[in-house]
């Protein structure tokens, strides 16, 4: 090798290593970023725009999952993470070969192998305690005050009160064509629409409807609405009290799935499964099947609202009768003040386009 080239590849290494510093400066960065984030950006009830934390708690189980995320497992994360980041930079900067030109021979130090076997196993200790408490916690279920089937189905959910009449209901998300036909009527509907197919009718369908998001027609009067979330009939929940959830399918596997709750349990065809819940909050809180189920797995989501009692017995006798506008207009008015309302807030849960 002539002396040229010799010096050529020791610069570049010197580039390879500045490069290495930098990246490892960056990942360090990113895990702080992590850190800050979880207690920054989040909200009850539904996801928002940037969000990177998990949504506001609502109910004692959630603020178990919170606390045990924020601030034992991610800081453990990030501490294990900066720590090796920094031995690593440690190693790179003062053992390569410019710095360090004639290594030591030793292979072992029982001191250090006994140590990263020993803290290690105490770190696992150290999580698995509170891990294994919050799964009791999340499988001890607590005397209820109301029990609810909810039956999965390819793609919608139905919903079963055995404590309250024996109401029924069934809940489909609202889907763009859905308020179209609510607002221009059937008729209509088939008129203007009815010559379209394939993404011709969905991007039609999208962008005329945009506005019926914001100021629902008729049949949604008064309720906020928001895209891919919203069902036509959501069910309610008094709140405060202990609510058992049975859950079971009747075809493929889904699972019933409010964030805020702290509640996500499959649902599986011939089995019933569990889950409880005592949201604390009043409010509309939304979840979606987590299981992959099928071709419109994303257009079945899940909308809880928690109401007053006397909120909820008023709407328990307007489903039995089954004035399910009446019921959305007692949904809506029991939780009128607490929703955000503003514009800004109601369309920074809307999709961006992509459509245009
Ligand atoms: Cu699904």
């Amino acid at each position: 090798m002539t002396k040229t080239s010799i010096a050529a590849v020791a610069s570049a290494g010197r580039a390879n290593q500045r490069r290495a510093s930098l990246a490892l400066v960056g990942m360090a960065a990113v895990a702080l970023l992590v850190l800050s984030g979880d207690a920054v950006l989040a909200a009850a009830g539904q996801p928002t725009t940037g969000q990177m934390g998990l949504q506001d708690s609502a109910t004692g189980v959630m603020d178990s999952i919170t606390w045990f995320h924020n601030s034992w497992v991610n800081p453990v994360i990030i501490a294990i993470t900066v720590f090796v980041v920094v031995l690593l930079a440690y190693v790179l900067l003062r053992f390569n070969e410019h710095a360090n030109p004639t290594p030591s021979r030793f292979t072992h130090h029982t001191g250090l192998e006994v140590a990263w076997t020993v803290i290690p196993i105490f770190i696992l200790i150290a999580i698995a305690i509170p891990s294994f408490k919050l799964l009791f916690l999340e499988y001890s279920f607590p005397k209820p005050d109301l029990t609810i089937k909810a039956i999965g189905n390819a793609w919608f959910w139905d919903y079963e009160y055995p404590d309250n009449d024996k109401i029924k209901i069934t809940a489909n998300m609202i889907t763009d064509e859905e308020l179209l036909i609510a607002s221009l009527g059937k008729d209509a509907y088939s008129k203007k629409y009815g010559g379209l197919g394939g993404t011709d009718l969905t991007k039609a369908q999208y962008l005329d409807s945009k506005q019926l998001w914001l100021t629902p027609p008729d049949k949604y009067a008064g309720l906020r609405l928001v895209r891919q979330l919203s069902v036509d009939n959501e069910i309610a929940v008094p709140v405060n009290k202990v609510v058992h959830l049975l859950i079971t399918s009747n075809d493929v596997i889904h699972s019933w799935t409010i964030p805020s709750f702290g509640s996500k349990q499959q649902a599986v065809p011939g089995r019933i499964t569990a889950t409880w819940f005592q949201p604390t909050k009043e409010g509309v809180y939304y979840g979606q099947c987590s299981v992959l189920c099928g071709k419109n797995h994303s257009s079945m989501p899940i909308a809880v609202r928690v109401v007053s009692e006397q909120a909820f017995a008023n709407w328990v006798a307007a489903v039995k009768s089954r004035d399910m506008k009446k019921a959305r207009g007692i949904l809506s008015a029991a939780t009128a003040g607490i929703e955000p309302r503003s514009v800004a807030e109601l369309t920074a849960g809307q999709p961006v386009d992509v459509v245009q």
